[in-house]
């Protein structure tokens, strides 16, 4: 494989966040991984990149998904495994509402078990709640959740940045989770 951007990033997303080992690569328990030794693995495996070509693709990803550490040396996914990493997030106290966007067949499993991380660590919420629509067409009819995020850290639950700006919870209870109406043109 070579070229467009957003294969080397969904390759970067398997690499670094769900099957290192399948590729040869061992993550530390922070998530990192030597920059050398990931692009000596995606030669081993098919996908030539360059370290320009890394440094581009991790620079210009729209979600930002990928940091290197402040010496170059090593890189690491913000957020999103499904590999056992500590990121060592800190508990931030969270704006007054976050949103969650998911699809319209999973809202009656949500109503009643509340918001889980599935395979994922955490829970992934945005502040905008276009961000969140777009996150919940990728399942089906989207739906926006609208979380209330400070009434639940008032409650003790925890929430978390991650370096790229996505919120994140361990779970959301089902009672602080409101269903955002849609308007006529589909609009939020
Ligand atoms: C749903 C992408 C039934 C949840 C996106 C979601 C985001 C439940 C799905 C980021 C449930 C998990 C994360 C329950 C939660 N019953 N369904 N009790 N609780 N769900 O992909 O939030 O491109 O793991 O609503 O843009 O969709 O990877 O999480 O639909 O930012 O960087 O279970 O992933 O970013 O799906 O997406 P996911 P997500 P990247």
């Amino acid at each position: 494989m070579s070229g467009s951007s957003v294969k080397i990033s969904k390759f970067l997303s398997l690499a670094l966040r769900h099957q290192p080992a399948r590729i040869g690569l061992v993550l530390d328990s922070a998530g990192w991984v030597g920059v050398s030794e990931l692009l000596a693995a995606c030669c081993q495996n098919g996908v030539n990149l360059s370290l320009e070509r890394l440094k581009e693709v991790v620079r210009d990803n729209d979600k930002q998904r990928f940091s290197f550490s402040p010496d170059g040396l090593w890189i690491r996914a913000n957020q999103g495994h499904s590999v056992e990493v500590n990121l060592g997030y800190t508990p931030t106290p969270p704006p007054n509402l976050l949103y969650h966007g998911t699809a319209e067949r999973f809202l009656a499993s949500i109503m009643e078990h509340g918001l889980i991380a599935g395979r994922r660590h955490h829970v992934h919420l945005s502040l905008e709640k276009e961000t969140a629509r777009a996150v919940g067409r990728r399942y089906g009819k989207p739906v926006v959740l609208e979380v209330a995020s400070a009434e639940m850290s008032a409650a003790g639950y925890q929430f978390y940045v991650s370096d790229n700006g996505v919120w994140l919870a361990d779970c959301v209870p089902a009672k602080y989770l409101q269903r955002l109406p849609v308007s006529a043109n589909g609009a939020i």
